[in-house]
């Protein structure tokens, strides 16, 4: 499947199960205007019908990433800068979607991440930089604070210096700079960049993807709860686990010395 939406592209590999969402902006360096945030949702609404008719779960993994050179996402569209789209690029949307997807959503960032760009790769479950991207919250220029969340996910990351470092200063700081912080996964060297996202997409594709997507939960649960709440969540997935095909197949491929294949049962 290959599909044009107005401000995005959205493309899916049987083969893999992986997903791509390609922001699709580039003259205006990916920015989120109202379009781009619904084709967004609009685009992993397409990709997750891929289960629709699959024995299992087809879709393994989705890659978010940004069209062109320069950029991941350079925020909020300022060019249409009113009140309304201001109050709009701040709403859930599109961030609590990805964030609730239940697949993972990979941002592979190369360029510039910034605002509400930075705030949309935070909701996605891994994010994979490129050594010459470059991140940070230019929104205290405006007279803003992010409005989606960032300083809230940043301190979780990173703890509350770095996030009022980064939100207060509006200063961009380089990708190795964001990973030391813990605030992305892993940064490659750029002419490795694709290679290094490919492995790290199709390894995490091949694993039992009702675990996978339990460890989302889970994981989303442990940001929201406390830890006995948490846990008692955490039991009642395991033993959901326990019942499902996935488990007996990775059983018995360790007892069979080979690898497994998960269908998503
Ligand atoms: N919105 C709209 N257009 C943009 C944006 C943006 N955020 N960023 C870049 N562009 C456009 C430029 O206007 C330019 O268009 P054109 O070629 O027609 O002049 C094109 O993209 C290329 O950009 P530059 O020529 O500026 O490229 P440079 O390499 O010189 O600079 C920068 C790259 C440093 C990223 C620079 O473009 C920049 O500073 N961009 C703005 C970054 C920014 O402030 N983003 C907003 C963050 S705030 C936010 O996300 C949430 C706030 C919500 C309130 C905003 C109201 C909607």
């Amino acid at each position: 499947m290959d599909d044009d939406l107005d401000a995005a592209r959205v493309a899916f590999d049987s083969e893999t199960g992986v997903g791509t969402v390609t922001m699709n902006r580039p003259d205006a360096l990916n920015a989120l205007n109202d379009q781009l945030r619904a084709d967004i949702i609009a685009g992993l609404q397409r990709l997750e019908a891929e289960n629709e008719d699959a024995d299992g779960v087809a879709l393994r993994a989705v890659v978010l990433e940004g069209a062109g050179e320069k950029a991941f996402c350079a925020g909020a569209d300022v060019g249409g800068f009113s009140e309304e789209s201001a109050g709009a690029s701040s709403e859930r949307g599109h961030y609590e979607f990805i964030r609730n997807f239940p697949a993972p959503v990979i941002a592979k960032i190369d360029g510039y991440c910034l605002g509400g760009g930075l705030e949309t790769a935070l909701a996605c479950d891994f994010r994979l930089a490129s050594e010459s991207s470059t991140l940070g919250f230019p929104e205290v220029n405006l007279g803003l604070l992010p409005g989606a969340g960032g300083v809230q996910y940043v301190t979780k990351l990173a703890g509350p210096a770095v996030a009022k470092e980064l939100a207060m200063t509006g200063e961009y700081i380089s990708a190795q700079r964001a990973a030391d912080e813990g605030i992305i996964n892993h940064v490659y060297d750029d002419d490795e960049f694709d290679e290094e996202v490919d492995a790290f997409v199709t390894d995490l594709a091949g694993q039992a993807p009702l675990a996978v997507q339990a460890i989302k939960d889970s994981a989303h649960m442990a940001v929201q709860s406390g830890l006995e709440e948490g846990l008692r969540y955490d039991n009642r997935l395991f033993r959901e686990l326990l019942e499902t095909e996935d488990h007996a197949e990775g059983a018995a491929a360790f007892d069979e010395d080979r690898e497994p294949e998960f269908e998503g049962k």
